[in-house]
């Protein structure tokens, strides 16, 4: 690996350990006990187990971090200046039907800004991660969003509706204007990878709804870090934690803002 601070250390040790019983359970996914949280939300004993191994090892080295995850909620509330933000499987409907994109997705907060992240695609074995100031990295390469300078011509992803989401049709009649504006729009189904695809230039950029702070935390800083753009339109003030982003290579940026900020369709 290319980066070596204790935080990332730290991070990408866990990644690793989560991930060997996280292989073995895709191998196995018949034998999963899987139940339904809601509809389009999917939890598996896979997620909780692999959550369970990276707080254990998250914790050894810093118990009085504060910890948001996915299953456990939150962790050692009262510390908001160190926290750890935990997806342990980004991606889990992917998961479940046996599609290899899905992602341990982790990132290191320290008052109120992402400072480093990892996400760990551990069937393909890519590891994406950054630290802030010094670069963003797929394994030992370094990566850059790409260079496209036109929206017309880029290649974007998204993601849902979710299956409980009450603004389907918002949802549905923006990805109809800004695919009207596209080359092209993919749907992968794991927010994490979507960012670090970005990240390395593969998609020149990602917007998504109702997304949860765990599922973008790490890809914030990997994707800055490789010369690109975060944004978050549309908050709730009441649910910081949720988020609709944006995110995308240092051109199309604005473009692409434009065209989620319109109310009609051409
Ligand atoms: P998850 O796999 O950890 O649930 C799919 O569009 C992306 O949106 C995934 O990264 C998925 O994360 C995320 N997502 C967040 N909340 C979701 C929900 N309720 N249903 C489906 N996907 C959700
Ligand atoms: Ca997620």
């Amino acid at each position: 690996m290319r980066l070596s601070s204790p935080h990332i250390n730290l991070i990408i040790k866990s990644c690793i350990k989560a991930s060997k019983s996280l292989i073995r359970d895709f191998g196995e996914l018949e034998n999963l006990q899987v139940s339904t949280k809601s509809p389009g939300d999917f939890v598996s004993s896979a997620d909780k187990r692999t959550e369970k191994i990276i707080i254990g090892e998250l914790q050894k080295a810093h118990p009085d971090y504060g910890i948001i995850t996915e299953e456990s909620g939150v962790i050692n509330e009262s510390n908001i200046e160190k926290r750890w933000i935990i997806d342990p499987i980004d991606g889990t409907m992917n998961f479940l039907n046996g599609i290899p994109q899905f992602a341990i997705s982790i990132g290191y907060e320290e008052n109120g800004e992402i400072k480093c992240g990892v996400i760990f695609n551990p069937v393909t074995n890519e590891m994406y991660y950054a630290e802030k100031g010094s670069g963003a990295f797929l394994n030992n390469t370094r990566i850059r969003v790409s260079k496209k300078k036109k929206l017309k011509d880029s290649l974007l992803v998204t993601g849902g509706p979710k299956q409980i989401s009450k603004i389907k049709d918002k949802i549905f009649f923006e990805y109809i204007n800004i695919s009207k504006n596209v080359s092209n729009v993919r749907k992968y189904g794991s927010a994490s990878l979507d960012m670090a695809f970005v990240a390395s230039g593969k998609f020149d950029g990602y917007w998504q709804r109702e997304l949860n702070y765990w599922d973008v935390a790490a890809g914030i800083i990997i994707i800055k870090e490789a010369g690109g753009f975060v944004n978050f339109f549309d908050q709730d003030k009441n649910y910081p934690l949720k988020k609709n982003i944006i995110a995308t290579n240092s051109d199309i940026h604005d473009e692409l803002k434009a065209l989620i900020d319109k109310k009609d369709i051409e």
